[in-house]
């Protein structure tokens, strides 16, 4: 049935092409967080009208990175950033072979959890091989093994007004201000983003993490937390570090690090 859409129905429409179109161009460009999530926000908030550029949008974003095969993993995976945490608490659990280490999941979720790695380790996995790019300019493809996050924040239960996945790691960055980093909701859900517990079949090395990382495969490599301790759910990131969402963010790097 055709009906002569009202201003309201058309300031509307245009409002999802300007979305849309805003959202693809950043897309491309790999950039610019604030108008970028600002735009994904709108765009849900307007609901059930949506137009085809906003679907292309959003199916854009839902895309699985490219899997590789078993031959296409690098002998030894580079490691870089913090290699070996010295924050005391971490030594400790280290000895012990992560024994006594648990990983916190809080914030805005319906139920706060503790899960020990034996925990994680018994829960539904997936395994993936994908290449890791660095912005220094290097990648190396590797086998990650992991928890599936969106499976995780099921179990804990995300509140309505949680934005922004959080991720609190064990070390500071050459002794200076604690590593942290964030996603928001769609990539939290990605199906490929995982907290990962093992690397090409044995458990994940100290230098690249143990004994959990996030794995966020669309995502440049600072957005892989390493000796990820605490999984904070949260409406904004205003007051962690300095502000930005993670701790190169604070010092120059863009939060959205699409590839
Ligand atoms: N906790 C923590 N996570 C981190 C870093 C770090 O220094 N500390 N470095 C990041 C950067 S820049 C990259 S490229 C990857 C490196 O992961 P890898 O050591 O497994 O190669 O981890 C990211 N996650
Ligand atoms: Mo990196």
């Amino acid at each position: 049935m055709n009906r002569t859409p009202r201003p309201t129905d058309l300031r509307r429409r245009r409002f999802l092409t300007r979305a849309a179109l805003a959202g693809g161009t950043l897309l491309l460009a790999g950039c610019d967080r604030l108008t970028r999530s600002d735009a994904m926000r709108q765009v849900f908030d307007t609901g059930s009208a949506l137009t085809q550029g906003v679907q292309r949008l959003l199916a854009s974003r839902q895309a699985l990175a490219r899997e590789y095969s078993p031959a296409d993993i690098a002998p030894t995976f580079r490691a870089n950033g913090t290699t070996n945490p010295d924050d005391a608490t971490y030594r400790r659990l280290a000895a012990d072979g992560f024994r006594d280490w648990r990983l916190t999941i809080d914030g805005l979720v319906e139920t706060p959890l503790s899960l020990s790695l034996a925990e994680l380790k018994a829960m539904p996995s997936r395994t993936q091989i994908t290449r890791h790019d660095c912005v220094e300019g290097w990648s190396c493809i590797g086998q990650w093994t992991g928890v599936v996050l969106g499976d995780l924040l099921a179990r804990a239960g995300v509140r309505d007004e949680a934005r922004f996945v959080v991720f609190h790691c064990a070390d500071r960055y050459r002794g200076g201000d604690p590593y942290y980093e964030s996603l928001d909701m769609l990539e939290a859900y990605h199906p490929q983003t995982l907290l990962a517990y093992d690397l090409n079949g044995a458990d994940l090395p100290i230098a690249n993490g143990a004994p959990l990382r996030l794995r966020a495969e669309r995502q440049l490599g600072y957005k892989m937390a390493k000796y990820v301790m605490r999984v904070e759910l949260v409406e904004s990131f205003a007051s962690l570090g300095r502000g930005r969402g993670g701790y190169w963010e604070d010092r120059g790097y863009q939060w959205w690090a699409g590839i």
